[in-house]
């Protein structure tokens, strides 16, 4: 009934109905951004705190993306009980990606991929341990120079797989975890391919100064 009055009087029903629709596509994008944004999707852990200074590069682009993630110090080596409930804790969180840090013998993420389901990327950390001031500085870095993580991580026995980013490339795992997470959230895949855009962008602009300026001006100035 009340539609034929709609109908009689001036109302213009087409922008009614669109206006109603921009709102229930609103709230539906609104709910694909909560849906990632409440509760942590993401599990970043780390092998000591020294591995912070390197880890934190995961969390800064969860954090630019509004991923929530839940970050904690699990040692496979001096709290190894604790590894096995970290694996049992994620799953109730209902995490979909661990991302693990580890340096020297890097064995957190393996193990903790072998204790759950869940996908985990591995961050090879070179060891740059300065919680001893009286070691010498070369005391300070594993002695090989993080190939030794990078190994340890990649070389998992079959069956339990991890993947690895580079050497200290913790932002690579938070991009990744994106990645993976935009299957189900699609609106991350456009952050995404904005994320790409604007690197884009920034080359050409460089690119740009360098051919204005010629290259010995260019490098002077960004290297002084
Ligand atoms: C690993 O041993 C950690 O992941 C860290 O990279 C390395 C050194 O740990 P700390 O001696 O700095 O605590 O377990």
């Amino acid at each position: 009934m009340w539609i034929s009055r709609l109908k009689k009087s001036n109302v213009d029903i087409q922008k009614i109905s669109d206006f109603c629709n921009r709102i229930v596509n609103y709230s539906l994008v609104f709910h694909i951004i909560m849906a990632y944004s409440k509760k942590p999707l993401v599990g970043i852990i780390m092998g000591s705190s020294s591995d912070s200074r390197i880890m934190q590069g995961a969390a800064e682009i969860l954090d630019e993306y509004k991923i929530k993630h839940e970050d904690q110090i699990v040692s496979a080596h001096r709290t190894p009980a604790r590894l096995a409930e970290y694996a049992k804790h994620a799953e109730k969180m209902g995490f979909k990606i661990i991302i693990a840090g580890a340096g020297g013998a890097a064995h957190l993420p393996g193990m903790i991929a072998s204790h759950t389901t869940i996908p985990v990327i591995g961050v090879p950390i070179l060891v740059y341990n300065d919680k001893h001031h009286k070691k010498i500085d070369t005391e300070k870095f594993s002695a090989f120079g993080g190939l030794d993580s990078l190994l340890s991580i990649t070389e998992m026995p079959s069956g339990s797989p991890v993947v690895a980013v580079g050497v200290n490339k913790a932002g690579n795992a938070g991009i990744y975890a994106m990645k993976i997470l935009a299957n189900e959230f699609p609106d991350l895949k456009k952050k995404l391919k904005l994320h790409k855009s604007n690197q884009h962008n920034s080359v050409m602009k460089e690119s740009d100064q360098l051919k204005k300026q010629g290259l010995s001006k260019f490098a002077k100035k960004k290297f002084k």
